[in-house]
């Protein structure tokens, strides 16, 4: 409309920086060349045109960087100023490339856990090439992500994204290895899914502070924004688990609760219908208890 001087691309935070994400996309395919062939084929398989996933961390922590990279007035050439700038942005751009690639390297991690067969639309990398290649593309993808993390030599950031990776190996156990009161407890899933999804967004978050100079007090705000969006992140990734199609998903429906695991929307329901504990207990390997479990939600 005319009266709105604000337009839509403008709201869309993609649009922002939409031209960091292809440069994002090139780099990314670029950093995965690899010595054999087949390691290389398989390591690039998601860093693929078109099938390259949404994008969120890195437009996060770019939209991140713009908001918090100021320029320090002083009596210095505008030239010196930019030069400076730019070099803070292309630190910045590292830091969205190595998380997408950590991010990346969970998936494939993950998929070979989960013997999931798809993801992203297509087939998974384990149901494609075997798990014994995406175990070994994972731990590729991760090798040149510390290479990347250690160029930038700034020994805090490479601590926290280091912790990172602790704590995605954390989640994942923590899901994997519960007992009955574990998998029945809100906290527990808030703790498991900090680990599991928000660190790495968090954490990430904070390095782009980090390395705009920002003070620690604005960093751990940082931390916070990026924590409190992870949560909400997976929280809303639980909830498509249960109405998402497999097209809106890029992999088949109700996954979580067939593997066992208990997330938000049931936990809810527990609260008003105690009686799905019962139910909860006997670990979703029989479909009627499915739902069962979906009748209550
Ligand atoms: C090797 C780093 C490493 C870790 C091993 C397997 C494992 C430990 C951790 C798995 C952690 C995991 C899969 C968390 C789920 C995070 C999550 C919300 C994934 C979906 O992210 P989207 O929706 O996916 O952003 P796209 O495809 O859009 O990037």
């Amino acid at each position: 409309s005319h009266r709105s001087s604000v337009t839509e691309e403008q709201l869309d935070p993609f649009s922002l920086v939409e031209s960091e994400l292809y440069i994002l996309a090139s780099r990314l395919r670029s950093m995965v060349v690899a010595e054999v062939p087949k390691l290389a084929s398989a390591a690039e398989y998601f860093f693929k045109m078109g099938v390259e996933g949404k994008r969120f961390r890195p437009t996060v922590l770019l939209l991140m960087a713009t908001a918090l990279n100021v320029p320090i007035p002083g009596p210095d050439s505008d030239e010196l100023v930019d030069a400076i700038s730019t070099e803070l942005r292309n630190r910045q751009q590292r830091i969205a490339e190595i998380t997408e690639m950590i991010h990346v390297a969970s998936l494939l991690h993950d998929d070979v856990l989960d013997d999931a067969d798809t993801r992203r639309g297509i087939g998974s990398l384990n149901f494609v090439m075997g798990n014994k290649l995406a175990v070994l593309a994972g731990d590729f993808l991760l090798s040149r992500a510390c290479v990347a993390l250690a160029s930038l030599k700034n020994t805090e950031v490479v601590s926290l994204l280091a912790t990172v990776v602790e704590h995605l190996v954390t989640g994942e156990t923590m899901q994997m290895t519960t007992t009955s009161e574990q998998r029945c407890s809100m906290e527990y899933y808030l703790q498991k899914t900090y680990y599991k999804t928000a660190s790495l967004i968090s954490n990430s978050c904070k390095a782009i502070a980090l390395l705009a100079g920002q003070t620690a007090e604005v960093s751990m705000l940082a931390y916070e924004y990026g924590k409190n969006l992870g949560l909400a992140y997976q929280l809303i990734d639980d909830v498509l688990d249960f109405t998402g199609t497999s097209t809106s998903l890029g992999k088949g429906s109700l996954s979580d609760i067939r593997h066992g695991i208990v997330t938000a929307p049931i936990l809810y329901a527990m609260e008003e219908f105690p009686q799905l504990r019962a139910v909860v207990d006997r670990g979703f390997d029989n479909p009627a208890d499915v739902d069962l479990a979906l009748d209550y939600l």
